[in-house]
């Protein structure tokens, strides 16, 4: 029985929340061209929060809205505003994988329309989050790392309360709806590192239905 040897590849994190260990691997290299791809178009930028900081962490979209933040708050946007031109359509790969890892963790029937691409460089962090720019709670979130490895933080629905580390490797997926959509969650500073296949970095990709 390979799984009293393999560690554990489903880790549950909360209440309908769950961490699928390596569930992107065998699509990586697709992945990370599609990324690329979607980064010659949509350049990866650090936005302005509401608040007038620039963020640590790059970011640029696909899909049929992004989102953006910016001195005015946080929206989704069917066009980039660094360019004017309506985001990279999302890669099939993308919603494939989205879709299933969302089946896998309980829920049928996630179509995402909107897919975050966050690249961090050592350093760059995230601070304790709700994502709550959506339309609809009733959709999960689905999140796939690539690259170097990082530290999650996944709290609860107090900004308060104290959150959970959860390591997160190249090829992790992890799915939260139902009672732990709006949970608070962030991403440690990257400790630098180097990955084979994406070096210095590390990319996630969020997957929603925004509208
Ligand atoms: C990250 N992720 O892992 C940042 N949000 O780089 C998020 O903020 C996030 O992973 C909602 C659901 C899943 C996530
Ligand atoms: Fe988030």
């Amino acid at each position: 029985m390979s799984d009293l040897f393999e560690p554990q590849e489903r880790l549950v994190i909360g209440e309908q929340a769950v961490l699928l260990r390596g569930r992107a691997l065998a699509a990586d290299s697709a992945l990370l061209s599609a990324i690329e791809a979607i980064a010659a178009r949509a350049p990866f930028r650090r936005m302005i929060t509401p608040g007038g900081f620039e963020m640590s962490v790059a970011m640029t979209n696909c899909g049929q809205v992004g989102w953006v933040t910016d001195r005015t708050g946080y929206r989704y946007a069917p066009c980039d505003p660094t360019t004017g031109e309506p985001w990279p359509a999302m890669p099939d790969a993308f919603a494939t994988l989205a879709g299933d890892a969302a089946s896998a963790a309980g829920f049928g029937d996630f179509v995402p329309d909107a897919c975050l691409v966050n690249c961090y460089e050592p350093g760059a962090r995230l601070s304790l989050h709700q994502d709550k720019d959506e339309q609809d709670y009733r959709h999960p979130v689905v999140s796939v790392s690539l690259g170097l490895p990082a530290t999650f933080q996944f709290g609860g629905l107090r900004r308060s309360d104290r959150p959970l580390k959860v390591p997160l490797a190249h090829g992790d997926v992890v799915v939260w709806g139902g009672p732990s959509r709006l949970v608070f969650h962030g991403v440690l500073a990257l400790e630098d590192g180097n990955h084979p296949l994406v070096g210095r970095r590390r990319y996630n990709l969020t997957f929603r239905r925004a509208l």
